[in-house]
């Protein structure tokens, strides 16, 4: 029976040992289609053609891709962690994106998986339909409470008026690619810290999704805010990397040490600039993300994250902290959007006395 078998639902932070995970899916993925002005604000300039309706991602890049997931959730089986999988989806017929990215859709605090309002028309039935199976499996889990989405009545009107002086500017500096008219957040926008979360906004996350959020997660948690110097912010996962309790590797180029120690939850921890910049791949082509990416690790516990196996630099500089890499391929994921921490959601790990 699944409700015996399965761990409890409960994860409170991003390094504790890991014991549940969704690993995503790549097949059918597309470019996705969205207001060319939130492509010009998130995406590499080069490929901001691709993203068309109806357009596939090379054959060769998916399939190399879902070969890479596949060999991860083997790994992580083989670890002892129970993987989920996403449901196959035609992302090319729902006019959609990928179930390769799940961390963007759903976050785990405590005992409760949220849903996020997301922002981009190309993503609001993703959640429904790449990932019911699995949220109908686990709430079987009496002690689990997941929130879904709210549905949007009549017309989204996260778009209108944006780019007018009032319209995008919904917090932090820049004039964002969404209006503040109705909650929307990516979950990758957050990262957890015990009780704490600590998030940034961005050109998918308004003050409204941080409000609705703060409304979702469990009594006793808070979200706070990350002063972000980034006009194409989208996600907090390459940007901040808390390897283990104490201790955050940073992103120079996009944050501070002055920042970070704003947030009450950090103020003993060692925070670490990442002092190398990462190299630009063109092969396979990084169409959604930068470089950053190498910062996007998956913790399995406090002393061992997979990294991807090309990131050498970055893989042999966290040994100083007692970090073993575990080296694994994935760059054909990140070809369609992110690394080892988007590729996956945490449904359990072992956080005690956060
Ligand atoms: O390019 O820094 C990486 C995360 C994508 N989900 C970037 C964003």
């Amino acid at each position: 029976m699944p409700s015996t078998s399965l761990p409890t639902i409960q994860a409170d932070d991003e390094w504790s040992q890991l014991r549940a995970v969704i690993v995503g899916r790549a097949a059918n993925s597309c470019f996705p289609s969205e207001p060319l002005h939130m492509i010009q604000a998130t995406m590499p300039e080069q490929y901001h053609g691709h993203f068309q309706p109806n357009s596939h991602f090379p054959k060769y890049v998916l399939q190399k891709a879902d070969a890479e997931l596949d060999q991860l959730a083997n790994v992580l089986q083989q670890d002892g962690i129970k993987v989920y999988r996403p449901d196959d989806v035609d992302w090319y017929a729902v006019g959609g994106y990928t179930a390769a990215m799940p961390r963007d859709g759903l976050i785990t605090v405590g005992n409760t998986i949220i849903e996020a309002p997301f922002s981009w028309r190309s993503r609001k039935r993703e959640i429904d339909l790449a990932y019911s199976g699995i949220l109908t499996e686990l709430a079987s889990d009496g002690h689990l409470t997941i929130v879904r989405a709210p549905k949007i009545v009549g017309t989204d009107t996260i778009y209108d008026d944006v780019g007018k002086p009032q319209g995008g500017l919904v917090d932090g500096k820049y004039p964002w690619a969404v209006n503040n008219s109705r909650p929307a957040f990516d979950a990758a926008d957050f990262m957890r810290f015990g009780k704490v979360l600590i998030g940034q906004y961005s050109n998918v996350t308004n003050a409204k999704g941080v409000e609705y959020l703060r409304a979702c997660v469990p009594d006793g948690y808070t979200v706070e805010m990350l002063e972000v110097d980034d006009p194409h912010a989208m996600h907090i996962d390459a940007t901040i990397l808390p390897l283990k309790r104490g201790l955050l590797v940073y992103n120079p180029l996009r944050t501070s040490e002055t920042a970070l120690r704003r947030h009450s939850v950090l103020h003993d921890w060692e925070l670490h600039p990442y002092p190398f910049v990462p190299k630009k791949r063109d092969s396979p082509p990084l169409f959604m993300t930068s470089e950053w990416l190498c910062m996007n690790v998956l913790s399995i516990s406090e002393t061992k994250v997979v990294v991807e196996e090309k990131d050498v630099e970055f893989a042999e500089w966290i040994r100083q902290f007692g970090i073993e890499p575990i080296l694994l391929p994935l760059q054909h994921v990140h070809s369609i959007g992110g690394s080892f921490h988007c590729a996956t959601v945490d449904l359990v790990r072992d956080c005690g006395g956060s």
